[in-house]
């Protein structure tokens, strides 16, 4: 949930990965947690998890100097893919600001892909938020995995929203294929869309501005 701190000149916003069980969300994470220096993210932490499976959701605070004269933090998280796990999805996704929708590559994943954006789009609707205005980005994982569906027909299935295509990735989460653009691109969506949205409602002098 957005929402600055004057007194310590914060802004904080959360980033949730969404996506299929065994789509590799955690292992984003993981990824980002390694190769990003320790001054600018937190521990990563995962809160039950069985072998690979999260149960609950992973976290992990990023610091980014985003903002003039301010601190961003984002705060990042991962809901539990599974399909029987919606209700800990719902919690997670509470006060969402962006999301990066990570997609299984393999052939044998299409329909779980699709049920899983499916899942977004009813839960992000529950809440008051909808997909045609929440920032998003699709990110296309496995393509170093021999039986995977083309860019174009990934594109077709998850691609067409209403209000227009999407940026989307191809990653090789496991090792840092498009982990970066994917984070890179959410976050620039989700702070323009706040700066923008703040100075709407705020005074002249209160004005944030991008760096
Ligand atoms: N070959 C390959 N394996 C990957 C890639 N990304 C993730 N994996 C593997 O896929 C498995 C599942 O990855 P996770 O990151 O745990 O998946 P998840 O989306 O967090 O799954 P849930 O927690 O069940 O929702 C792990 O064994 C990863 O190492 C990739 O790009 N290529
Ligand atoms: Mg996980």
């Amino acid at each position: 949930m957005s929402f600055v701190n004057f007194a310590n000149r914060q802004v904080q916003l959360k980033l949730v990965y969404y996506g299929p069980g065994m789509g590799g969300k955690t292992t984003n994470l993981q990824t980002m947690h390694r190769m990003i220096s320790a001054d600018a993210r937190g521990d990563l932490t995962s809160v039950a998890t069985a072998g690979d499976r999260t149960l609950f959701f992973d976290f992990m605070p990023l610091v980014a100097d985003a903002i003039e004269g301010y601190t961003t933090r984002f705060q990042v998280y991962t809901v539990p893919g599974q399909s029987m796990y919606n209700l800990t999805r719902r919690l997670v996704l509470r006060g969402v600001d962006g999301v990066v929708f990570v997609a299984d590559s393999q052939w044998s994943k299409m329909q779980e892909n699709v049920e899983s954006f499916a899942n977004l789009k009813e839960n992000l609707l529950l809440q008051g938020d909808s997909i045609e205005t929440i920032p998003y980005v699709l990110q296309y994982n496995k393509r170093d995995l021999p039986n995977i569906a083309p860019i174009h027909y990934m594109e077709f299935l998850l691609n067409r929203q209403e209000g227009g295509r999407r940026p989307s990735y191809e990653a090789v989460a496991t090792e840092g294929q498009g982990v970066f653009e994917s984070l890179n691109m959410i976050a620039r969506m989700v702070l323009s869309r706040f700066v923008k949205a703040y100075n709407r409602r705020e005074t002249k002098e209160r004005e944030l501005v991008l760096v």
